[in-house]
């Protein structure tokens, strides 16, 4: 017991590429649940799949076999909410309540590993922001030699530009990283239809829909598995589409 989460993050930076799962009890998670704030500080995308049946069950299973059913301290009435403690912790909590729901989103999550996206975001993050600062130098150069005429060595006009021009680029950088996560996001969710059918990740994500609103606070929403309600130039920084178009992108096939 509590073993599975710190070993599913200690396999996870071994294996940065590879999809991680801890099955959990709902007693066993709780002994380690604060390596939540692990997980996120150094960014492990560590799945956890919590068998929330309300006791220890296993004991209890004892209880009911060998001591005629004298249950003692295996309840777990006050069990936490799993979703609200993951979203706390600034990760994402899921509740299935269906098994057709555990099956889609279990394929969409191996399809993200399939297409090799636990990586290429890095990648693309690490590319883009080479550019930002190669191209913001270049704006530095420009500006310091051609509009203040400094013709030696660089001037403070070209450190004025330079951290300025990094600033503007990196929004402009982000938008195209977010694009390119809101893609994979569609690819998953094919790829979920491809293993599974359409129908159960329509259904699932139609039941995030109506779960999710007010789930994350409105600064991390874009950030959101469900997407948010974001309209014009905000749409441009969200990690993930909103579901209306993921679940339309879905019916087209
Ligand atoms: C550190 C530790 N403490 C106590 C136990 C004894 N023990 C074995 S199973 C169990 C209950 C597990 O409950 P849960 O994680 O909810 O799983 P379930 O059996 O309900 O699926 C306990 C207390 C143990 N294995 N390890
Ligand atoms: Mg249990």
């Amino acid at each position: 017991m509590g073993f599975g989460f710190p070993a599913a993050i200690g396999a996870q930076i071994a294996c940065p590429d590879k999809l991680v799962v801890d099955i959990a009890g709902d007693g066993s998670i709780q002994m380690n649940i604060q390596e939540m704030a692990t997980a996120m500080q150094y960014g492990l995308p560590v799945k956890i799949a919590i068998l929330n049946n309300g006791y220890l069950g296993m004991v209890r299973q004892w209880q009911e076999l060998f001591f005629a059913g004298r249950y003692a301290c295996t309840e777990m009435d006050y069990a936490p909410d799993f979703v609200k403690l993951a979203e706390a912790y600034g990760a994402v909590g899921l509740r299935a309540s269906h098994v057709d729901e555990v099956e889609a989103v279990l394929a969409h999550e191996i399809s993200h590993v399939a297409n090799g996206d636990m990586v290429t975001l890095t990648l693309v993050q690490g590319v883009v922001n080479t550019f930002v600062i190669f191209l913001a130098r270049v704006v530095g150069h420009f500006i310091d030699r051609a509009v203040l005429r400094n013709e030696s060595g660089h001037g403070i006009g070209y450190f004025v530009s330079v951290m300025v021009a990094q600033v503007l680029l990196g929004i402009l950088a982000s938008i195209i990283v977010m694009w390119v996560s809101r893609q994979r996001e569609f690819r998953a969710d094919a790829g979920s239809a491809k293993l599974n059918g359409s129908q159960p990740m329509i259904r699932a994500l139609a039941r995030l829909d109506r779960g999710a609103p007010a789930a994350l606070p409105e600064s991390l929403e874009a950030f959101g598995i469900s997407g948010s309600k974001r309209h014009g130039f905000q749409k441009l920084f969200m990690s993930h589409p909103p579901i209306a178009e993921r679940i339309a992108a879905l019916q087209k096939g």
